[in-house]
């Protein structure tokens, strides 16, 4: 079995080609879908942050990088789903109000999918009111929230506060996570929960929903 390092390199650099035949080479050699996500593509857009930070690599850079793990996580997609079978539940999934940032976001939701859970995204900027909305409609037993920014979290708490006016709050557990979010926040906006991955998060879903 090869390492992951050709990966990370290929993302670091945007090379989708590269990245994708790499993420395609260590799904034949054996490697665990999981451990490629966690150990190759997290790893590096870690990397990737971290030189932003720096003012090694800049926007565009970032983008090609991110655009480069997504194209990778189709390659894996299918092998998370393999083994969903009825629905567990419905979850609305959004990035919040003014955040565009949607890889983290797309990951706890393909993996919620998989898990067996109904999903309906409303993919990256969704107000509170969109939120409301939706929730209305499919009357979801959970709303999840992802914020990339600190700038952004805020509308979290507006976002709780717009299904309690719209009296949608006690019918609906509220689940939130990104990077800057924590435990500490959740409880501050009365969330149900927190989760900081997509691997934790399926499980308090469960755990939320009393499926564990
Ligand atoms: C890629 C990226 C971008 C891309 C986004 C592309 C896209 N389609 O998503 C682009 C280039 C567009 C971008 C733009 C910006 N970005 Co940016 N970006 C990143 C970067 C490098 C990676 C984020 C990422 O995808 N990580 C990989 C995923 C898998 O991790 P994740 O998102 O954390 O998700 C995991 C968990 O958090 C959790 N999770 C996520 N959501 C949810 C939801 C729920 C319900 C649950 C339970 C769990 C959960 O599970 C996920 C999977 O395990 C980060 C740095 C970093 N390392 O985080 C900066 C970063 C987030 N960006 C940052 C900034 C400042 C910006 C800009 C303001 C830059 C600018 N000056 O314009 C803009 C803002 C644009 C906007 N309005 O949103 C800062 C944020 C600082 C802060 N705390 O506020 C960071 C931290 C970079 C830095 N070090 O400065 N960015």
């Amino acid at each position: 079995m090869t390492d992951l390092k050709a990966l990370i390199e290929a993302v670091n650099k945007g090379d989708i080609t590269a990245a994708t035949t790499e993420t395609q080479h260590a799904v034949e050699t054996g490697y665990n879908p999981q451990d490629i996500l966690d150990k190759g593509l997290i790893t590096a857009m870690d990397e990737v942050g971290e030189n932003f930070s720096k003012g090694k690599i800049f926007i565009p850079q970032m983008l090609r990088s991110a655009k480069t793990m997504q194209e990778c996580m189709k390659v894996l997609e299918p092998l998370f789903q393999e083994g969903s079978v009825t629905s567990k539940g419905k979850i609305i999934i959004g990035t919040v109000k003014g955040d565009l940032h949607d890889i983290g976001k797309n990951l706890v939701s393909m993996m919620m999918e998989g898990a067996g859970f109904t999903m309906f995204d409303l993919g990256v900027n969704a107000s509170p009111e969109r939120f409301v909305q939706k929730a209305q409609e499919i009357e979801p037993d959970i709303v999840a929230m992802s914020a990339l920014l600190s700038t952004t979290m805020p509308s979290m708490r507006q976002t709780v506060e717009a299904l309690k006016q719209a009296s949608i709050r006690r019918k609906v557990k509220v689940m939130i996570g990104g990077a800057p979010v924590t435990e500490k926040y959740a409880r501050e906006i009365e969330a149900d929960c927190y989760a900081p991955d997509a691997g934790s998060a399926v499980i308090k879903a469960k755990e939320i929903l009393g499926i564990a």
